[in-house]
């Protein structure tokens, strides 16, 4: 069995990685969408929120599992016999960033990172300008599932 691991902060899952989860799940026995901790990136919703709202949007994918990890990457990999990283690709500024990340992972680990490029239609779409949205009571209905949508709204709300 081929597995592969699509990381993320996922705050909150978008109809970008939904996308390419769905691929992954066309190409590989198992996807395992794992959860990390972004340090550099502030959190809307707990890593718990994160990994229940990713279960709710790929219920209709049955070779997808949910799960977190704090640490490296590669430490998750490993512990979990998984021997390659997907990742979506949207544009030039990815790039530089997923490239490095990946020739270290690689160095540090040999696990191998396939890049999916993104599906045109959510090229400019990130959790970080889909959150901006929210917080100003933008429409986001276009850009997550509806039941994402209904919990950004909440949050926002909580928050405000
Ligand atoms: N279309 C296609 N792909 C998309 C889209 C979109 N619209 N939106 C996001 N994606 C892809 C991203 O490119 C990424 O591959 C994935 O979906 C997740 O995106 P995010 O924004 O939810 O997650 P990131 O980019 O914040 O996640 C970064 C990680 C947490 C995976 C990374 O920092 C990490 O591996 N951290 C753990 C520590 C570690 O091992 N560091 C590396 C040392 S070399």
């Amino acid at each position: 069995m081929i597995s592969v691991v699509c990381p993320g902060s996922y705050d909150p899952v978008t109809n970008g990685h939904v996308d390419i989860i769905e691929r992954c799940s066309q190409l590989f026995d198992e996807v395992v969408v794992s959860v990390l901790i972004n340090k550099s990136k502030k959190g809307l919703f707990s890593i718990e929120e994160r990994m229940e709202m990713i279960r709710e949007v790929c219920a209709h994918l049955p070779n997808v599992r949910v799960d977190s990890w704090h640490g490296l990457l590669v430490d998750y990999c490993r512990a979990n016999g998984i021997p390659a990283i997907a990742k979506g690709l949207r544009a030039v500024s990815d790039f530089d960033y997923e490239l490095q990340m990946s020739q270290m992972n690689q160095r540090l680990s040999g696990v191998e990172t396939l890049f999916i490029s993104t599906n045109p239609e959510y090229s400019f779409l990130s959790s970080s300008l889909v959150k901006e949205i929210a917080t100003y009571h933008g429409d986001v209905s276009h850009l997550v599932p509806q039941s994402i949508g209904r919990r950004l709204t909440a949050r926002v709300d909580e928050l405000a």
